[in-house]
């Protein structure tokens, strides 16, 4: 059967996009990955089911071109096609939890990343790091129910799914050390997802998906810095 044709939108950062790219590439399924500036989302902010991103356009072997948003139906939906979402409804539904459980972790973590001030965010964070802390106590609970729902590879069950790619994106962003006032080593107490999160590392496609995404997204990067400082040179003439 010859796949649709995809074209992933979003911003030319990991955010919500990184999943969805990753379970693409996973699934073995070419896209495009239209990476959106500031500016070029502006203009195009009206035009997105809900004025927001990521959006997946398909395009159908007939020709007929589908939009789909709100990042947890397109992965699902490229898990389903691909692969990477289980048949079984039980099993499927412990899948969408450990994607309601990541989201979770986001909710938990948004007051710091919107907070303004460079020292308040990192006592925010240092704050909930600790054992008692708000995203300790939620993730130590994360870590049990994925050690009794998963295996030592795997969030759920004992093969690759959609959760795992989430998780993977999630727990390397807490852990790589971009993130002031959360040290790099902070993640490896939570033991199941951290076994889950080196294991998905250890994949040649998602090795081979990082090495190109960093090499673009850096590219994209300097791209946007220079027509910026081209504009402003304009203005100031
Ligand atoms: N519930 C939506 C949330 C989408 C969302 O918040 N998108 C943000 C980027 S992560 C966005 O488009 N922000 C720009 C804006 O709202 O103007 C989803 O999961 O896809």
């Amino acid at each position: 059967m010859v796949s649709p044709k995809f074209k992933l939108t979003y911003f030319n950062v990991r955010g919500r996009g990184e999943v969805i790219r990753l379970a693409l590439t996973v699934a073995g399924f070419e896209f495009e990955d239209d990476r959106l500036t500031e500016e070029a989302f502006a203009a195009r902010k009206y035009d997105m089911p809900f004025n927001q991103l990521p959006v997946l356009e398909i395009t159908e072997n007939d020709g007929q071109v589908k939009r789909l948003a709100q990042q947890h139906a397109i992965l699902r939906y490229i898990g389903r096609i691909g692969g990477l979402y289980p048949e079984d409804p039980f099993v499927a539904a412990k899948v969408d939890e450990v994607l309601g459980a990541c989201e979770d972790v986001s909710l938990i973590m948004k007051p710091n990343m919107s907070e303004p001030d460079a020292e308040k965010r990192v006592n925010m964070r240092e704050e909930m790091i600790k054992p008692e802390g708000e995203l300790t106590v939620f993730l130590r609970k994360f870590d049990a129910v994925v050690a009794a729902s998963g295996t030592e590879a795997y969030t759920v069950g004992d093969k690759l799914t959609i959760a795992d790619l989430m998780l993977y994106v999630q727990a390397s962003w807490l852990s790589v050390g971009v993130l002031r006032g959360i040290p790099k080593t902070y993640y490896e107490q939570f033991t199941y997802l951290n076994k889950v999160k080196e294991n998905v590392d250890k994949l040649p496609d998602v090795a081979k998906w990082n090495k190109h995404a960093a090499e673009l997204g850096a590219k994209l990067h300097a791209a946007a810095l220079a027509a910026k400082a081209a504009a402003q040179a304009t203005a100031t003439a």
